[in-house]
């Protein structure tokens, strides 16, 4: 690791963010624009609809309706330049170890790669190594599919259960729901990741064991979570069948780590590995994605990878004017440095869409988290927003008031598809209009003159009028398929790559994680231990601990 940073160090441009021409360039100019309004800017070029839009693989984004003119775009992209996004992009996929804190290559994009390609990392090409791991992967997923895997006493399984949490949760979820339309219907597919035991109790309730297969899904083997989940699984299994053996055919492992799977009691046949150059939040495309082969079978699968890859070249060969995860980066970066906005918001026009927003809390939030620079300096600057959202139109009527009418900025993101995957009557239709509508709303608004001309009660007009400039992007794609969910979920990783690299942070590293789980281990037998005096946190943490031990005793009897 020393050498990493050392290494690093010597490479690295030392000027800060804060220091560089286009960062000050982009503080006047901020100074300039900050009034501008999207419907004078909107006036004044009428072909701004269309000029400020990009398209690639298939994806089309309108960032027409962003608080921004020609130099704004111009100044962000030298940003870029200075920053050499250019060099940290080509860095990444050479496999060089930009994960300098763990001294790790950060490779996801090897994982999508064709047969064929080459990433050479440490000497050795990583192309094939993923491949076997993906025809393994496809192997088992259409034997379990296709009923040939059996249970301990034959039956063919119909029941998956992926146990995994964070990284080896939030993305297979989010897939699976979002490809549901694509799923093997006669199968049921629950994901568990809370170590709260109603997880695992409601996952498991109605689930014949003799038909259900967990995928204990864990990069390391030993988080408290999975493992406690796994461990409680495995009791469910054993006490039905009072018998160990039955474990082999009841589990299977996606994990790093052979020797404790091993130990865990499964065949290290049944072990699908990947690699330390997956970042957990990053890893939905490598065997983490079982769960969703398994549902949607090796080919929609393989279809998803190429949406990925698709994604990947594109962000590593267009030109950055043209470039969607840079534009959407610089954007992201724009309202989040000078116009102040602490949050974000993802909007997806698409039912099936219900866990992206989740995924994307912890891909942008795990990432782009962070208050020191990758030399080692607190930042002088506002790194990654607060990332939410819900799918539309639900969100509409819940917290959209806030962003028309609050008094805070919120850029938001909507995402629709074109064609419905389950067209009934006019809904499609409807669906979309509002998604066009809410952009059009929240960039235009309604004046008070519009209001009045209504017929509006004076006393009224002000709670009536919408400002409007609020900014959003536009991201629409032809139908969600394995291929376009690929696109987009590519487009939000590098969309992320792009402002850590502005931001001049680690964005492939947790530590922030790691403190509240070292707590944890160490609250847990005190929860139980009724000798006071042992506790030596502060006097909130001991008095809650004692309430705790209190009430569970008294609700015991
Ligand atoms: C993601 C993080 C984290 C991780 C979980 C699960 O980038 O590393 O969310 O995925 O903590 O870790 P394991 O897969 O090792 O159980």
């Amino acid at each position: 690791m020393v050498e990493a940073f050392r290494r690093f160090r010597t490479t690295m441009n030392k000027t800060a963010l804060t220091q560089r021409p286009a960062w000050k360039a982009l503080e006047a100019h901020y100074q300039s624009v900050k009034d501008a309004h999207l419907r004078k800017l909107f006036a004044d070029d009428p072909k701004r609809g269309e000029r400020l839009a990009a398209e690639g693989v298939g994806l089309y984004l309108d960032y027409s309706k962003n608080r921004v003119t020609d130099e704004t775009i111009q100044l962000l992209l030298k940003l870029a330049e200075e920053c050499d996004l250019r060099g940290r992009i080509n860095a990444m996929f050479l496999g060089e170890k930009i994960n300098i804190t763990e001294d790790r290559a950060v490779l996801h994009v090897a994982l999508r790669a064709p047969r064929g390609q080459s990433i050479i990392l440490n000497g050795e090409n990583v192309v094939p190594k993923v491949h076997t791991v993906l025809d393994k992967m496809a192997e088992f997923a259409d034997h379990v599919r296709n009923g040939a895997w059996k249970g301990y006493t034959g039956k063919s399984i119909r029941n998956v259960v992926n146990i995994g949490i964070g990284g080896s949760n939030l993305g297979p979820v989010m897939a699976y729901e979002a490809l549901r339309h694509y799923s093997m219907r006669e199968m049921t597919f629950r994901f568990v990741s809370n170590v709260d035991g109603t997880d695992l109790a409601e996952a498991v309730r109605d689930l014949d064991p003799e038909e259900t297969l967990f995928i204990v899904s864990s990069k390391t083997f030993t988080t408290q979570e999975t493992m406690t989940n796994a461990h409680s699984a495995k009791q469910w299994i054993v006490n039905r069948f009072s018998n160990k053996r039955a474990v082999a055919d009841h589990f299977v492992a996606v994990s790093t780590n052979a020797r404790e799977v091993a130990q865990f009691g499964i065949d290290p046949v049944n072990m699908f590995g990947f690699w330390d150059w997956v970042g957990g939040r990053y890893s939905m495309d490598s065997a983490i994605g079982l769960a969703t082969m398994i549902a949607i079978g090796s080919k929609e699968f393989r279809s998803m990878l190429a949406g990925f890859h698709a994604m990947d070249d594109h962000f590593r060969t267009a030109p950055f004017d043209k470039n969607l995860p840079v534009l959407m980066g610089l954007l992201g970066v724009w309202y989040n440095n000078f116009f102040g906005a602490q949050t974000a918001a993802v909007l997806p026009y698409d039912q099936y869409l219900k866990r992206f927003p989740a995924y994307l809390q912890q891909l942008t939030m795990e990432s782009n988290g962070k208050h020191i620079t990758l030399g080692g300096t607190r930042v002088d600057y506002q790194t990654g927003p607060v990332f939410w959202g819900e799918p539309g139109t639900n969100g509409q009527h819940s917290f959209y008031q806030l962003i028309h009418q609050g008094t805070k900025l919120i850029p938001c993101d909507f995402i629709g598809f074109c064609y419905p995957l389950n067209p009934i009557g006019d809904q499609h239709e409807l669906l979309i209009s509002n998604l066009f509508a809410q952009s059009e709303a929240l960039a235009f608004g309604k004046t008070a003159e519009e209001v009045k001309a209504e017929g509006t009660a004076d006393a009224l007009v002000p709670h009536r009028v919408f400002e409007g400039n609020r900014p959003s992007n536009t991201i629409l794609a032809a139908q969600l398929t394995p291929e376009s969910l690929g696109k987009l979920v590519a487009l939000y990783e590098h969309v992320v790559f792009t402002q850590g690299a502005i931001w001049d942070i680690d964005s492939f590293d947790q530590w922030g994680v790691e403190l509240g789980k070292v707590l944890a281990k160490k609250i847990t037998p005190e929860l139980e231990s009724f000798v006071d005096p042992e506790l030596k946190h502060d006097s909130s943490t001991n008095a809650l601990i004692r309430r705790y031990r209190h009430s569970k005793t008294r609700i015991r009897g």
